[in-house]
């Protein structure tokens, strides 16, 4: 018999679904809604409401419940047997915070399936808007409250990353210190994951270790909410805040909202959600510790799993609590895929087959030529001042350039990577630049360890299903364990393994030393 369990992922864009059936190890369903086409009345460009300071980038936390309302009328419609989900989890984008006064829990216990999610929840709200991940408006809370730990080094050890413009707590001071009115009205904060959780549960849902140490709140290492940071932060903030839960953590039955309107199974649990960064580590497979997964996109991105919770002294990378226990980091390259594009139009190379060809043309360690290529501000390493920084290497020669920018890319991920004290086994990579084997050859040799390709679809929402089916199994006693649940959902694709050349090992084992002075140098200029 078909056991079957829904994910979704309220993203920055859309809201996903996936539904899996556990006995047949397939996905069933699948489906997403954009919220610029669907819910055209926000008038959201790519997720966001307009405004005219590009530092603010705030959502509204209406659309995404009626993004939900819309999501299951859709499943229904599609014929998804929801009379059959055994339990519900998510995950939301990171670090979006949404705010209610006294009546929210009223409204969440009374979920009338004659009105609309959003008719439901009118008057609940303690600030219209929710500031999401892509807000950059904190730097001056992000300064005080740095400052009231104790510096950055504290920082990060204390709540597993440095203070970050988009994370929850100085968004929250940010508040607090503009409306003090409406943040004392402030009963309840929800994140974004949280926000979707409460709806489904009928009632206010915990936040887990995952998104919650996206919030520069949460005590990293016994993951609690740390009194210290909360101080820190804005007054009576322990009071707003719902208890802290592990991801899949079963709340309690799905609100009967979804049963009567959708026909939601009415024994379908609802279960605690996390962010999108830890439940796409799920869907990717990455459950144990040294497994790596890089993510070659707009940005770079950089996934690992970790037993023992180590954080980054530079408070460059991130530690979050993983949903198949112990911890994940993330560290985020900005200039990814935005940087080798830049190269690729500069040298007017046709596309990317053309550029791969030129980097294959050159050879490893690239005679020690070496590119830094800061064409935005940088995540990692800080940088503040974009420039290009070119060391032996000659801005004429294309191909050298070519190979110079992915081999500084590698590089750089693999010195500030180094804090983790993970040997990954083998690296999953995803992303636009996946395709082509001469950068994967690059990464492979950089790092020394097998690289194989993975492709992506929803791996969230997937991670999300899996996350639901945990949270029944372990509610019903049965002790699931990881590896088995997520084998079969995630391959690698089939002869896409390249392994490492120990020559080019050993040149770039030298060639990270020059790597890391020339960084120090550029450093010292910007
Ligand atoms: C992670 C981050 C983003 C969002 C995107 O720190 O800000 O990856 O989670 O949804």
């Amino acid at each position: 018999m078909a056991k079957l369990f829904l994910g979704l992922d309220s993203s920055t864009q859309s809201l996903s679904t996936v539904v899996i059936d556990l006995e047949s190890r397939k996905v069933v369903y699948e489906k997403s809604l954009n919220f610029d086409q669907a819910l055209l009345h926000y008038k959201t460009r790519n997720g966001v409401l307009p405004g005219r300071n590009p530092l603010l980038k705030h959502s509204s936390p209406l659309m995404w419940a009626e993004a939900l309302d819309l999501l299951f009328a859709q499943m229904k419609n599609d014929g998804v047997a929801l009379g059959k989900i055994l339990a519900v989890s998510g995950s939301g984008q990171q670090h979006g915070s949404v705010y209610f006064n006294e009546r929210i829990s009223a409204a969440l216990e009374n979920l009338d399936s004659q009105k609309s999610l959003m008719e439901n929840l009118k008057g609940v709200f303690a600030r219209k808007t929710s500031p999401i991940w892509m807000d950059s408006s904190t730097a001056a809370e992000c300064a005080e409250i740095r400052k009231k730990l104790g510096g950055v080094r504290y920082t990060a050890s204390r709540t597993g990353s440095d203070t970050f413009e988009r994370f929850t707590g100085p968004q929250i001071r940010k508040f607090y210190k503009t409306d003090p009115d409406a943040y004392a009205k402030t009963s309840s904060i929800a994140l974004v994951s949280s926000f979707l959780a409460s709806q489904l549960a009928g009632k206010i849902a915990p936040i887990d270790y995952g998104d919650g140490a996206g919030m520069n709140l949460m005590d990293i290492r016994n993951k609690v909410w740390s009194m210290e940071a909360l101080k820190a932060t804005a007054p009576s903030l322990k009071l707003k805040l719902p208890p802290l839960a592990a991801s899949g953590q079963v709340i309690g039955k799905a609100s009967a909202y979804f049963v009567n309107k959708y026909g939601l199974n009415p024994e379908a649990l609802a279960t605690v959600w996390t962010g999108d960064n830890p439940a796409s580590v799920l869907g990717l497979g990455l459950i144990k510790p040294g497994q790596v997964a890089i993510s070659l996109g707009t940005s770079d991105t950089f996934f690992g799993t970790m037993q023992k919770c180590l954080t980054d002294e530079n408070g460059e990378g991130h530690v979050f609590g993983a949903p198949a226990g112990d911890y994940m980091t993330l560290i985020c390259f900005k200039n990814g895929s935005l940087a080798r594009e830049k190269i690729r139009e500069h040298y007017g190379i046709k596309d990317w087959d053309a550029f791969g060809k030129l980097v294959a043309s050159t050879p490893p360690g690239n005679n020690g030529g070496i590119l830094l290529p800061w064409f935005e501000a940088e995540i990692v390493p800080r940088v503040n001042k974009p420039g290009i920084h070119r060391f032996d290497l000659d801005e004429k020669d294309a191909a050298a350039n070519c190979r110079a920018i992915f081999e500084g890319q590698m590089l750089s991920m693999r010195l500030h990577s180094q804090w983790m004290q993970v040997a990954p086994e083998k690296i999953f990579v995803t992303g636009g630049a996946s395709n082509d084997r001469a950068l994967l050859q690059v990464l492979a040799d950089v790092m020394n360890c097998p690289v194989l390709r993975i492709e992506v679809s929803k791996s969230t929402a997937l991670g999300a299903a899996l996350q639901s089916a945990h949270g029944w199994l372990a509610n019903a006693g049965q002790n699931p364990k990881w590896e088995k649940l997520v084998a079969g959902f995630t391959k690698p694709v089939q002869n896409s393994e390249i392994r490492p050349d120990k020559k080019a090992v050993k040149i770039y084992d030298k060639l990270i030393e020059k790597y890391a002075a020339c960084e120090s140098t550029a450093l010292d200029t910007v």
